[in-house]
């Protein structure tokens, strides 16, 4: 079976093209929730229901592994589903068969390990702040550590509409990165929570501090894949090893495989989902 990687639109696709490149053997389907896109400005109702439908059309099509590479999704509706819906999925199995991950708890498993200061940033949607995952996970691992958050609602927009690289981009990245420095000059990491940041990464570089460390997710999500695989057997031996891709979106086809060669690296050909 193929592994699942979910996403409220484009994003996701930074943190696919990280993973397989660490594992490039498993097959993989991607799910855009495009039609329905932005979560970050989405209620926790809204945005537990349409990931939890997105979910449940990956195990219809045999996953049994699911990443939610969606920060918000991850924040509003992973636990929720971890907790309400997966036992239901697998009736008269010891233990549930398929599984749902998120990108929160790997990224705020090794945060601490980067900071001398103990001061870490936080940049991310509204909807990823105001949900307070970020400082709930990393306290459970890091509980010496001060968190500064900064919610930056342009910067998805920029990175949708192509203005990534364009000097009406630095305007925004550095608004809120004074922002975020305004609350303490001490901060030396700063982690990406959110999927379209990697592509303002240079900016994002230009108005931090000299030395700080930026964290994009990617990475650190593949690397705890990999793990996770390792530790669970029985999951790994259940994904199936043919290379395929596969990219579904709930909305235009055209414009997900333009964006799509921005966000993933490559060209790409999607299928339409109605959900
Ligand atoms: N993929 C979302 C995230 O990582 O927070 C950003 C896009 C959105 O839904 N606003």
């Amino acid at each position: 079976q193929p592994i699942g990687v979910f996403d409220s639109g484009y994003g996701g696709l930074t943190v696919l093209r990280e993973i397989v490149h660490k594992l490039p053997q498993y097959d993989y389907i991607y799910l855009g929730d495009n039609a329905r896109t932005p979560y970050g400005t989405r209620s926790f109702d809204t945005v537990y229901h349409y990931t939890l439908e997105c979910v449940r059309h990956l195990f219809d099509r045999g996953c049994r592994l699911v990443v939610l590479a969606c920060n918000t999704a991850s924040a509003k509706a992973l636990r929720n589903i971890q907790q309400l819906d997966l036992p239901m999925q697998a009736p008269g199995l010891d233990g549930p068969s398929r599984r749902v991950l998120g990108v929160i708890r790997p990224t705020t498993e090794v945060i601490g390990n980067y900071s001398q200061t103990g001061h870490v940033g936080i940049l991310a949607t509204r909807g990823t702040v105001t949900s307070e995952s970020y400082v709930v996970e990393i306290d459970k691992f890091f509980p010496e550590l001060q968190v500064f958050q900064e919610a930056c609602p342009m910067w998805v927009p920029l990175v949708e509409n192509g203005e990534y690289a364009s000097s009406g981009a630095d305007y925004f990245v550095k608004q809120h990165m004074d922002r975020l420095m305004a609350q303490s000059s001490s901060i030396d990491t700063i982690l990406l929570a959110c999927t379209h940041y990697p592509l303002l990464l240079n900016k994002i570089r230009q108005y931090a501090p000299a030395n700080t460390t930026i964290l994009s997710q990617g990475g650190i999500v593949a690397d705890s894949l990999a793990d996770y695989l390792n530790r669970h057997p029985e999951i790994e031996a259940q994904c199936s090893q043919y290379g395929h891709r596969t990219f579904l979106t709930t909305d235009s086809t055209e414009d997900f495989d333009r964006q799509a060669t921005v966000f993933y690296g490559e060209p790409v050909r999607s299928e339409h989902l109605s959900l």
